[in-house]
């Protein structure tokens, strides 16, 4: 039995000439078995026998197997790291790829932009407290003009403007009908937005489909001002287009409000400095949506009481506005689902 000393330098000549063949990744597992096995490898057997060495010597030969044992841990590292780098480089060049080349991105879906304009939109009204309400796409004579006290002839009733399907069935034109529907079955305080599809008789142009997303606002208490609609609808647009944003009020007219207003922003493409502005004509202002005091006629529709109730209204083209805040020139790109488009929203 040659002596420990002698057993230590022979393994580990026998480990350097092993280290330096190993050639794959099997040789050097195979190698880091043999020596660092927990039950049979070199080291653990060395450690084994160091038991029975005399006292005297116990010491020096303890030192001589831990160094044996740190070369061997650091020469298996040294040839993991030779194999490590040889092996994708040389495997690569045989296959004829090129490493450096960027990688391929995967492109996985995203919201849609109108959704994500949207989703904006609800949160800014959920944080007012407000709720989100929606209703059917197909609706009623009744839910669609009647309720909301559209005259007769009034020329919005007229089938140019409204998609009939038969009987008394329509597409609905506007949101307003899930607001009616809302306020039949609920009883005052009521605060709700109703984002959704509407549909209209139009002959599609750059700014008009004959469908397109449509968010009302309804708010109906004991007490309500026409001063919460300017202060609401004033919050909102300075939280969608930004703080400094001058907002007017214009009056106007709807059958289902009285006094009735748009409100308009001053154009964010040009601020009234371009006289040919393709986005506000040279007027410095675009109009964004239409509001007003709800009409007492639609609140005795509804039995709500407009002696003790009041309530303020307001609707808003998500298209058009999703258009002006993002710099879009074409309402058809949102319908077209070219992903040129699409990729350029959301998160990539
Ligand atoms: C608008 C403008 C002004 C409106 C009114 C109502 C209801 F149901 F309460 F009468 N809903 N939405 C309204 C008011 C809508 O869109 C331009």
């Amino acid at each position: 039995m040659p002596s420990l000393t002698d057993r230590i330098e022979g393994l580990r000549r026998a480990f350097e000439e092993a280290a330096g063949k190993a050639a794959d990744a099997k040789a050097l597992e195979e190698l880091r078995t043999a020596f660092l096995g927990r039950k049979k490898g070199h080291l653990t057997l060395l450690f084994e026998d160091l038991k029975s060495v005399p006292a005297g010597e116990k010491r020096e030969a303890g030192r001589l197997i831990n160094e044996l044992k740190q070369a061997v841990s650091a020469g298996l590292e040294a040839v993991e790291r030779r194999l490590g780098a040889a092996r994708p480089a040389a495997a690569a060049a045989s296959a004829g790829e090129d490493l450096t080349l960027p990688g391929r991105r995967r492109y996985v879906g995203t919201p849609h932009p109108l959704t994500l304009f949207e989703e904006e939109i609800e949160r800014i009204f959920l944080g007012m407290g407000f709720t989100v309400e929606e209703g059917p796409e197909i609706e009623t004579d009744y839910y669609n003009f009647e309720a909301l006290n559209f005259p007769p002839h009034h020329p919005a009733r007229d089938k140019w403007d409204t998609l009939f399907i038969e009987g008394d069935l329509l597409l609905r034109t506007h949101t307003s009908p899930v607001q009616v529907r809302v306020m039949e079955r609920t009883k005052p305080p009521i605060r709700i937005i109703c984002p959704g599809r509407v549909f209209r008789h139009e002959t599609p142009d750059p700014t008009h489909l004959p469908m397109f997303m449509q968010v009302e606002g309804l708010v109906v208490d004991e007490g309500v001002t026409f001063a919460h609609l300017k202060g609401t609808l004033e919050y909102f647009i300075r939280a969608l287009f930004g703080e400094k944003l001058k907002v007017r009020f214009r009056p106007s007219f709807f059958p289902f409000t009285e006094p009735s207003a748009e409100v308009d922003i001053e154009c964010i493409v040009c601020g009234g400095r371009d006289a040919a502005c393709r986005v506000c004509g040279g007027s410095g202002w675009k109009e964004i949506l239409g509001s007003g005091m709800v009409h007492p006629q639609v609140l005795k529709n509804v039995n709500i009481d407009p002696e003790k109730y009041s309530g303020w209204a307001f609707g808003l083209g998500i298209d058009r506005t999703a258009m002006l805040a993002l710099g879009i020139p074409e309402m058809r790109y949102f319908y077209e689902n070219d992903l040129r488009f699409l990729r350029q929203f959301g998160a990539k």
